[in-house]
């Protein structure tokens, strides 16, 4: 079986929808297929600053809602970044193996850091993506599931990948992202020229998994479309009406096609109205079920320990060979 590996931030409580549709759903459809390896990157969260009790509260919350999505962990690997010291160790000689211009030129950096001024952003925050290059080459992993805005972290294993097979021998598979293209960009529903984002979206631009179904309902009645009143799939000629058509289709498992037909001659309301229910529908259920996982944190821990196990077993004997490669002398 292929390997697939990827990671999700515990930083904001919930999960939102972009997150849910650009990434996690895609990690419960790769278990079928993939030997898969799934973790919630404590490590990358504290590049901003953290309150420690709420980190720890917000790693399990995103190990709840993950299972909740419906990751299995019979039939994959869910651990916390952290509790595999292999990442760290790799991330190193990551660091070292990469351009400080290279890091510079890294969109989300400097984003980022722009949006907090120069002199709070971390050290951290600028080599956050080249932890990330360690996470998945630790696994040797062919697919990494995520949206479209981490794809130039994705070049960048690719890019240090072939550097260090080239320099050192073969020693790591060389991946490629799996971005679901319809999906990969879900967009606010207040500025539908912006990424659903927990850092750039407005409060109403944002729907949170975890927040109140009628709240929710309320946000995407009162979404941001247009001034026509066309039911028509054009990102670019109407962001608003075609982000909701994404949303309501990937919710739904009909096809944009089959929906333009339905909606054919109808207001914009009723769009909203009838996408708001399938939201209810679909958060309500999700909402119980991260609680009642929150309910059980024995059985959470039981099964971040057996897969901390079973991650270390794989990044461990890549980490050893990396070492080799590289001349590090082994400890007697
Ligand atoms: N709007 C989105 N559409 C599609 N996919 C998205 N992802 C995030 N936003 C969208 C994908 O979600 C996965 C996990 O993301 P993360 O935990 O790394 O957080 P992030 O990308 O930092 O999420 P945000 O909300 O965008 O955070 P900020 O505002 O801090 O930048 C990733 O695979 C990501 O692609």
């Amino acid at each position: 079986r292929p390997r697939a590996l990827s990671g999700i931030q515990p930083t904001a409580g919930s999960f939102h929808l972009g997150n849910y549709l650009g990434a996690v759903r895609q990690y419960v459809a790769l278990q079928e297929t993939h030997d898969a390896f799934y973790m919630v990157v404590d490590l990358h969260a504290i590049t901003v600053p953290q309150e420690p009790a709420a980190l720890r509260a917000n790693t399990r919350l995103a190990v709840a809602q993950l299972l909740a999505a419906g990751l299995d962990p019979e039939r994959c690997t869910l651990f916390v970044q952290s509790h595999v010291p292999e990442h760290a160790q790799l991330g190193w000689v990551m660091n070292c193996l990469t351009g400080f211009g290279e890091a510079s030129r890294m969109t989300q950096f400097k984003d980022k850091a722009a949006k907090q001024g120069a002199d709070r952003a971390t050290v951290g925050l600028f080599t956050y993506p080249i932890l990330q290059v360690a996470d998945i080459l630790l696994y040797q992993a062919d697919a990494v599931p995520v949206g479209e805005d981490q794809r130039q972290h994705i070049e960048l294993t690719r890019d240090l990948a072939d550097r260090f097979n080239t320099r050192f021998g073969d020693t790591f598979t060389v991946p490629a992202p799996h971005i679901v293209k319809e999906v990969a960009k879900i967009y606010d529903l207040q500025d539908p020229a912006i990424k659903m984002s927990k850092s750039a979206s407005t409060p109403k631009g944002l729907i949170n998994l975890l927040d109140e179904p009628k709240a929710t309902a309320k946000k995407v009645k009162s979404a941001v479309t247009d001034t026509d009143t066309v039911i028509r799939f054009d990102p670019a000629e109407k962001p608003g009406v075609s982000n909701l058509l994404t949303i309501y289709s990937t919710l739904t498992g009909r096809t944009i096609a089959e929906l333009e037909k339905e909606y054919e001659g109808r207001m914009y309301g009723a769009l909203k109205t009838d996408l708001a229910e399938v939201m209810v529908e679909f958060v309500t259920p999700f909402r119980a079920r991260t609680q009642e996982y929150l309910d059980d944190p024995d059985t959470l821990d039981v099964i971040l320990a057996r897969g901390a196990e079973k991650a270390r077993a794989v990044a461990a004997g890549t980490l050893a060979a990396a070492y080799d490669r590289i001349g590090l002398l082994p400890p007697r």
